[in-house]
Parts: structure tokens; C-alpha cells; sequence
């Protein structure tokens, strides 16, 4: 293991950060299986990489104890959330992966969203990518957790929710 002697962490304006415009938004629709989930994606450009702040609603619950819902969450690099009976959202395609890696250091593979008996909330930093490399591309849930492991997509399941990336211009559209 390399583990630096010297730290070298800078305090990060964090509240700042979230109080400004993002860059780029994605909103959150759900399937025709889960059309109640809606949320919004926020993507903040950092000089150390891009914070990911993300707000989901009426995602599935849990039906009992012990078993709280955890979802897959990754950006895709189709640009469009639309598809066939069979997967709602197939065009959407694979996992974002410019640089040909394999599952889970595809660029578009995120930390999977806790549900809290329906809301999830999510906030992170990832270098993988700019913003600039996702506008256009599409951030899809799945309603399995993923396993980080298994190719090419970490096993996650259904996709039940999908937004596209959309750049965030002066007046606040996107
Ligand atoms: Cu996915
Ligand atoms: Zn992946």
C-alpha cells in the first residue's frame, strides 16, 4: 500500500460549492414499472474532480426488516432515456467507459444510493470524469445493489429510473 507521510488535504468549501449553480443537472424520471421516482442529479466542477450531489424520491421500499434497499447508480453513455417493452430504457446503453476499463472502474460507475424508506440522498466526489465529458449522457438507478465484481455492469438489475445530463446555461435552464 502507498500511503502518502505527508497529508495533504485542503479544507473544502463545501456549503459554498452547493449554495452556487451547478454545471450540469440531470432530472430523475421513473420507469412505467416505477413511474412515481423523481429526483434531480447536481454536478458541481471542482478543481479535484466533480461533486455529485444527488436527491431521489419514491424509490421501492423494503417490505421488512433488515432488508433497506440499496440501488445501483451509474452514468450511461447513451443520450436518451427512452427504449423497448423489454427494458424502458435500453438506449441509454452501457455503462460511461471512455477508457476501456472493466466493471467497477467503468468512469460512469458511481457509489449505489441507500433508500431510506424511499429517499435517497447521495453526495461524493469522483474524478473520473469532467463535466463537460457527461453533458448529454444519461444517470440511471436500478433496483439491485451493485456488486462492484461482476461484468460488465456489476449485476444491479432492472433499470427503474433514468435523467439526462443536461448543461446548465447562464439563465438557470437546462
Ligand atoms: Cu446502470
Ligand atoms: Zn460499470
Amino acid at each position: 500500500m502507498n500511503c502518502p507521510s505527508h497529508c495533504c488535504q485542503q479544507r473544502f468549501p463545501l456549503i459554498s460549492v452547493l449554495q452556487r449553480r451547478p454545471q450540469a443537472i440531470a432530472d430523475i424520471t421513473g420507469s412505467p414499472e416505477c413511474p412515481h421516482i423523481t429526483g434531480t442529479v447536481r454536478f458541481y466542477q471542482m478543481r479535484s474532480g466533480v461533486i455529485v450531489y444527488a436527491e431521489i424520491r419514491e424509490l421501492p421500499k423494503a417490505e421488512e426488516n433488515c432488508c433497506d434497499r440499496i440501488f445501483g447508480f451509474h452514468i450511461h453513455e447513451g443520450d436518451s432515456c427512452t427504449g423497448n417493452m423489454n427494458d424502458p430504457f435500453s438506449h441509454a446503453m452501457s455503462h460511461y467507459d471512455p477508457e476501456g476499463c472493466t466493471h467497477p472502474y467503468h468512469a460512469g460507475d458511481l457509489p449505489p444510493l441507500f433508500g431510506n424508506h424511499g429517499f435517497a440522498l447521495s453526495l461524493f466526489l469522483t474524478d473520473r470524469f469532467t463535466v463537460n465529458e457527461i453533458i448529454g449522457k444519461t444517470i440511471l438507478i436500478h433496483d439491485a445493489p451493485d456488486d462492484f465484481r461482476t461484468q460488465p455492469s456489476g449485476d444491479s438489475g432492472k433499470k427503474i429510473a433514468c435523467g439526462v445530463i443536461g448543461r446548465v446555461k447562464n439563465n438557470g435552464t437546462y
